[in-house]
Order: structure tokens, then sequence, then C-alpha cells
């Protein structure tokens, strides 16, 4: 697909302030500072869409960016960050997994790991968790210009191993725009289903 416009919609504190599902949804998951809110940034071209933060665990809502007339992306709140309370975490979490489980409009979730340490326990069951509730989902590995070669080959082969059901996998540079075209061209298809 080709982005021509990417707005802020809306966003959400509880599933009841959702929009009414009328268009289809491409949800973007992942750790806090993983770089989703980079990638939304330089997937759309639109610097400060969605905000960037060097402070983790920043974002407590569901944000949605209405794409071109086609679909809406949507950002979800990071999981798996420590300095969280307990209490808020649960809250957070069960917004986060019932969105996931109940919303009909989700075409596709894309799920964003670390490629320096992919596949860490939370992302693991992050990927259970989709499986089983059988929504497709594909992998982003993030930050991969700072890898060296070596550890790209020793990411994706750890990513490949662990026995995920993903579509596909892409390998992601905020900085050298890398992965973003091969990215783009997945959605085409989920947008269509
Ligand atoms: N080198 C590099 N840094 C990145 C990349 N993507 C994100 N970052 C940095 O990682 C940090 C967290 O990014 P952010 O998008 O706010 O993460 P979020 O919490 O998942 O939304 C920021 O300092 C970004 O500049 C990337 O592809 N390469
Ligand atoms: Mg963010």
């Amino acid at each position: 697909m080709k982005i021509t416009s990417a707005a802020f919609q809306i966003s959400a504190s509880a599933l009841s302030g959702l929009p009414d599902e009328t268009l289809p949804e491409i949800v973007f998951a992942g750790r806090s500072n993983v770089g989703k809110s980079t990638l939304l940034n330089t997937l759309t071209g639109v610097k400060g869409l969605a905000k960037t933060s060097s402070t983790p665990g920043k974002t407590r809502l569901i944000n949605y960016f209405r794409i071109n007339s086609d679909c809406y992306f949507v950002d979800l709140p990071g999981y798996g960050y420590a300095a969280v309370g307990r209490v808020e975490k649960a809250v957070w979490g069960d917004l986060l997994a019932s969105y996931l489980e109940r919303r009909h409009a989700i075409t596709l979730v894309v799920l964003l790991l670390d490629s320096r340490h992919p596949a860490m326990s939370s992302d693991k069951a992050m990927m259970e968790f989709l499986e089983y509730h059988e929504r497709p989902y594909g992998i982003v590995l993030t930050k991969y210009d700072k890898l060296t070669q070596r550890e790209r080959v020793q990411a994706r082969r750890m990513v490949e191993s662990c026995g995920t059901k993903a579509k596909f996998i892409v390998n992601y540079s905020s900085i050298s725009g890398k992965g973003k075209s091969e990215l783009l061209a997945h959605f085409d298809y989920y947008i269509s289903q």
C-alpha cells in the first residue's frame, strides 16, 4: 500500500471508547521501548504522528490513526515494563487482552520484537495468546541497524526457531528505512480481507 494520508483519529482508555468497526484495523503491539511509535512515524512519513519517548511505559491508551480511507493503524500500550505498578499493569493488560480477543475489525497484528533480544518471555506469551485466539500476526524485528552482521543472522534464526506461526518476519530500521516497503506490501493483503 502507498500511504497518502495519515491522521490521528482517537485515543481510548477502554473498549467502550473505540470507534465503530467500519474499517479494517492493523494493530501494532510490542514491549515498551521496542520502537513502535518510531515505526508508525517512519512508516506513514508523518513525523510526530505517534509520540516517541525515551521514557518507556508512557503510552497507556489505544491510539487510532486513519490511513488513507483504507484502514486504521492501531497503536497499543506497550507491555512488559517493570516500573509500572501492579494494579495498573493488571488493568492495562486486561484492556490489551480484551481488545485483541474481541475486536472483529482486526485483520492483522504486527508484533514488534527488538532485534537485539527477540523472543523474550513476554513476547512469547503474546505470540501464544495471538495463536490461541487465531489472530493472524506478522513479526517486525526493530532497530536492525544496531546489530552487526553476525547478530542479524542470529536474531533471525532465534525467531524462526521459536516455533512461531507468524505470517511474515520483516527486518526493520527506522534510520535506514529498511523493511518499510516490504512491510507495506504485506498490508495490502490484510486490508482487502
Ligand atoms: N537505532 C535505532 N533506534 C530506534 C529505532 N526505532 C526506535 N529507536 C529508538 O528507540 C527508542 C524507543 O522508541 P519508541 O518508538 O518511543 O518506542 P515505543 O515505546 O515502542 O513506542 C527511541 O529512543 C527511538 O529513537 C531504530 O530502528 N533504530
Ligand atoms: Mg510508543
